[in-house]
């Protein structure tokens, strides 16, 4: 076994192409150990493994610097970069995280989750470089699928005047991004595939171009970045590679492959496969909402599963669905033209990916007021709990934009019915947060979103918890109610953007202290709004949520006690407080 002996980039320099095809096989046999185990980007790193071998074959890391776009297809590269034992050993697992983090290795320098990046971040290695009077070769490595994204359009641009030195930008193409591509840049690439291109996209950005068709044998992709290595100028190496390679059920399927969770490698079997999710129920909604009313656009940007759309859910809503590519700015702009020009848009997507079009929202979206409706999952501590991934930022980040009306749900019905009330209304374009606990159905007094819903009138301590902690706020009353013999008030707020005043007035009369409770940080959430509310009175206003902190693969629990939001801990703070 090669990759034994393998503890560092050097290791493989000495192999011979023989040696390194087998290396390639082992890798994808330690990417199986760790992925059919633990879940990951399984398509794409099996894509990329040969490109990989023959770039650390061929440059000197950490020297020379690489900077992988998403940075989900490093795998092979961490393997490669002394951190084998991640993939190999199921106690180090842990050890390494599914991006680049360069608290984890000189070779990672950047931590990144999100498309388009690289090629901004790499030029800013490259004028650093140059400034400082260094020589070595910097390297982005992006794929098809991320080069739709705004940024790495600007990246590209900026390139092709502003860099005049070594600059290696290399192209993953595997025809794919998550699902199938979309925009007019696809139909350019093919061409070049197809070697019949006279209007090569790279080269109207002034850029030299070099492609390679065979992007996974090793034996031309080194004599590739032979070629390419120390060059002195900025140059587009487009390779084409097969997603998912070495797993046939992987290259058939590959969006289904892109990422999974754990898995039987034999049958290619979820190990927990669960059908019901907060997105397929989204997916089903919009399905049945788009018969009744042709007016509703479904919109996505290269996250359709963040909705729940599969392809086969996408077929459903023929052309009532767009999906822009990997460029959410345009998406928001987008539902904006649509809300104006008498659709009922809805735009899908994980929280995470929403914070880069916090201008879109506000200018193209809020200041038009245009009545379209956004969704997000993943917004909650619950959810995806890589750094890179965080959803916790939602509440703070937009709802301090005017106009929109942010509202979150504590359960299906309530979600459903937000959803519908979004797509009836021609008044404010609405954020919903979609639910990520258990699926619960619960009644409620009414579905009037503009006010609070008190779901447990009592006396002198009121608990208004929002969204997916609305149930902590539960738990906390039914535990005062039991321990400290009084019954306490809990509301679901249902909407963070705006007061329910009338409600929050009439606690002035037999309460003392207010707990809020919210899934996301506290600086700039909802609960500092109410504090506020309540700052010239008598009445305490205790806010409980996260701290503004980027926190990275955390237990929820932990998290939980640590921010003092446990049922107990809230429990006992009341204790004391009213005593
Ligand atoms: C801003 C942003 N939007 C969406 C995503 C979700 N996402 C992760 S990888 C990916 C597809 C990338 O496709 P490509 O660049 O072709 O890489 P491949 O996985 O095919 O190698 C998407 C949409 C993201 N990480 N960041």
């Amino acid at each position: 076994m090669y990759l034994e002996k393998i503890n560092c980039p050097n290791d493989i320099k000495f192999l011979s192409i023989d040696q390194l095809n087998i290396l390639a096989q082992e890798i994808r046999e330690a990417l199986f150990n760790r992925l059919s185990k633990i879940g990951g980007h399984l398509g794409s790193n099996l894509g990329i493994v040969e490109l990989t071998i023959a770039l650390h074959y061929v440059f000197s890391f950490p020297n020379d610097k690489i900077v992988f776009d998403v940075s989900h297809q490093c795998y092979t590269h961490k393997i490669l970069t002394g951190r084998k034992d991640g993939f190999l050993f199921e106690e180090h697992f842990k050890d390494v995280s599914g991006y680049t983090n360069y608290e984890e290795s000189i070779y990672d320098l950047f931590k990144v989750g999100h498309t388009s990046t690289s090629i901004s971040l790499a030029s800013g290695l490259v004028k650093a470089r140059d400034i400082l009077n260094h020589h070595e070769n910097v390297i982005a490595i992006i794929g098809d699928g991320s080069l739709s994204g705004g940024e790495a359009l600007e990246g590209l641009n900026f390139v092709g005047s502003e860099i005049k030195s070594n600059f290696i930008i290399v192209v993953n193409d595997n025809e794919q991004s998550i699902a199938e591509n979309h925009g007019g840049l696809y139909q350019s690439l093919k061409n070049l595939r197809n070697n019949s291109s006279q209007n090569n996209i790279f080269k109207a950005f002034n850029l030299d171009y070099i492609y390679l068709e065979e992007g996974n044998n090793l034996e031309k992709l080194i004599s590739l970045f032979k070629k390419t290595k120390d060059i002195n100028h900025p140059i587009v190496v487009h390779v084409h590679t097969q997603k998912g390679k070495g797993y046939q059920l992987a290259e058939l399927n590959k969006e289904k492959w892109h990422y999974t969770k754990p898995f039987n490698q034999k049958t290619g079997e979820l190990i927990n496969d669960v059908k019901l999710t907060y997105p397929s129920i989204t997916a089903n909604y919009l399905i049945n909402k788009v018969k009744q009313d042709p007016k509703i656009v479904v919109v996505t940007a290269g996250v359709p599963l963040a909705i729940g759309l599969d392809q086969e859910k996408r077929n459903l809503l023929g052309q009532n669905y767009i999906d822009v590519g990997i460029a959410e700015e345009h998406a928001i702009a987008l539902i904006s033209g649509l809300a104006k020009n008498g659709c009922k848009p809805i735009f899908g997507t994980n929280a995470t990916f929403l914070q880069r079009t916090y201008d879109q929202i506000s200018q193209d979206l809020c200041l038009n007021n245009s009545p379209a409706t956004i969704v997000i999952g993943n917004t909650s501590l619950i959810s995806l709990n890589d750094v890179t991934h965080l959803g916790i930022f939602s509440i703070s980040a937009f709802k301090n934009i005017p106009n929109l009306v942010l509202l979150a749900p504590t359960d299906k019905n309530e979600y459903l019915a937000m959803l519908d009330y979004s797509l009836s209304q021609n008044k404010h374009p609405t954020l919903i947060l979609m639910p990520a606990n258990k699926i619960i159905e619960n009644t409620h007094n009414n579905m009037d979103f503009l006010s609070y819903e008190i779901t447990q009138k009592g006396e002198k301590v009121c608990i208004i918890a929002e969204g997916n902690f609305y149930y902590l706020g539960l738990e906390a009353t039914k535990l005062i109610e039991k321990e400290l013999h009084f019954k306490p008030t809990l509301i679901n707020p249902r909407i963070l953007t705006h007061l329910d005043e009338k409600t929050l007035s009439s606690l002035k009369e037999n309460h003392q202290l207010i707990i809020t409770i919210e899934d996301g940080v506290i600086d700039g959430g909802f609960g500092e709004d109410i504090a506020n509310y309540f700052s010239l009175t008598n009445m305490k206003v205790k806010t409980l949520g996260l701290h503004k902190k980027f926190i990275d693969r955390f237990n929820y629990n932990d998290i939980l006690f640590q921010e003092g939001i446990t049922s107990s801990q809230i429990k006992e703070f009341v204790k004391k407080e009213i005593q």
